[in-house]
């Protein structure tokens, strides 16, 4: 009886968000399991930097880079016809390029923020799986892993537009499935609590104080954690799914649902 690892043959992996946080480990790790990544993101010169650090570590060719906004369908569509041929059949897509911009209640939100968070996490993310899944379903193998959150699962003040874009991760994950199904493609949705990354730089503008605060005293996830449950999903034998991991660190749980007393 074989077990099928798909761990054994060499895959072609494409990481979205590769500059950074969970993306960037994600890459180092499966360049270190021996597969081919297509490293992507906006900012081109810490991707050839990352290039640099693991085609020297392994010896080749390991790392195509492929600067990339992943809110532009041209841009993807201009990827599509310039992938080099031995990186252009994509078995792996790790949908994870996303941010979470602000942290104010909903009628003080900056519509703006809320523009371009729908534009990176829901957009960038069903235009990349768009354009990969035919070859993928043409080739009958290939594995989707979306970045989610445990943000699309609960709410918390000032978690509007962002929670909202990452329980559309969830949805768009499971209907992936449900039209997928017969075609040996896989998918999974990967949901992770407070993580220590550049996110919260992002979130609240640069301002580092504010952004370390958040960590300031707990033990959060680290982007090495994250990786760790990709690769995980990603080596499962072929005919095993995982359809969602949610994880979060020992130093966080859930708080009692708020009550508004009427005073007096
Ligand atoms: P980082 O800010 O460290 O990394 C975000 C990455 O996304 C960067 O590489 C950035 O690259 C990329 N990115 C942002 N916008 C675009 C775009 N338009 N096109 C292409 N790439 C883009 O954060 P994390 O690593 O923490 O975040 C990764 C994912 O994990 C996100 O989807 C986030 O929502 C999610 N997440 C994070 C958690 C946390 O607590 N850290 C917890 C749960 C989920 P560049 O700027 O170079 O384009
Ligand atoms: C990031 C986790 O809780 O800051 O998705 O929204 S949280």
């Amino acid at each position: 009886m074989t077990n099928n690892k798909s761990t054994k043959k060499v895959k072609t992996v494409m990481v979205t968000g590769a500059s950074s946080g969970f993306g960037l480990e994600t890459a180092r790790r499966f360049a270190g399991e021996g597969h081919r990544v297509i490293v992507a993101a906006r900012r081109k010169e810490r991707l050839e930097t990352l290039k640099r650090e693991l085609d020297e570590e392994f010896g080749r060719d390991t790392v195509f880079v492929m600067p990339l906004d992943v809110t532009s369908e041209e841009q993807i569509d201009a990827m599509m016809t310039s992938l080099p041929e031995a990186f252009s059949e994509i078995d792996v897509l790790v949908n994870n390029a996303g941010l979470a911009l602000g942290l104010e209640p909903a009628h003080e939100a900056n519509l703006d923020d809320w523009h371009r968070m729908v534009d990176t996490n829901i957009k960038g993310l069903y235009l990349m799986t768009r354009k990969i899944l035919p070859g993928m379903v043409e080739r009958r193998h290939g594995h989707i892993i979306n970045i989610g959150s445990i943000a699309g699962n609960y709410a918390y003040p000032g978690g509007n537009a962002y929670g909202a874009t990452k329980a559309f991760v969830k949805q768009f994950t499971r209907n992936l499935r449900a039209d997928l199904l017969g075609t040996r493609i896989r998918v999974t949705n990967i949901e992770p609590g407070l993580a220590e990354t550049e996110f919260s730089l992002v979130r609240f503008d640069g301002d580092k104080n504010k952004a370390d605060d958040v960590y300031k005293g707990t033990e959060p996830l680290t982007a090495e954690d994250i990786a760790e449950a990709v690769i995980w999903a990603a080596q499962q034998p072929q005919h095993v799914n995982i359809n969602t991991i949610e994880l979060m660190p020992t130093s966080q749980a859930w708080a009692a649902l708020a009550i508004d007393k009427i005073q007096g």
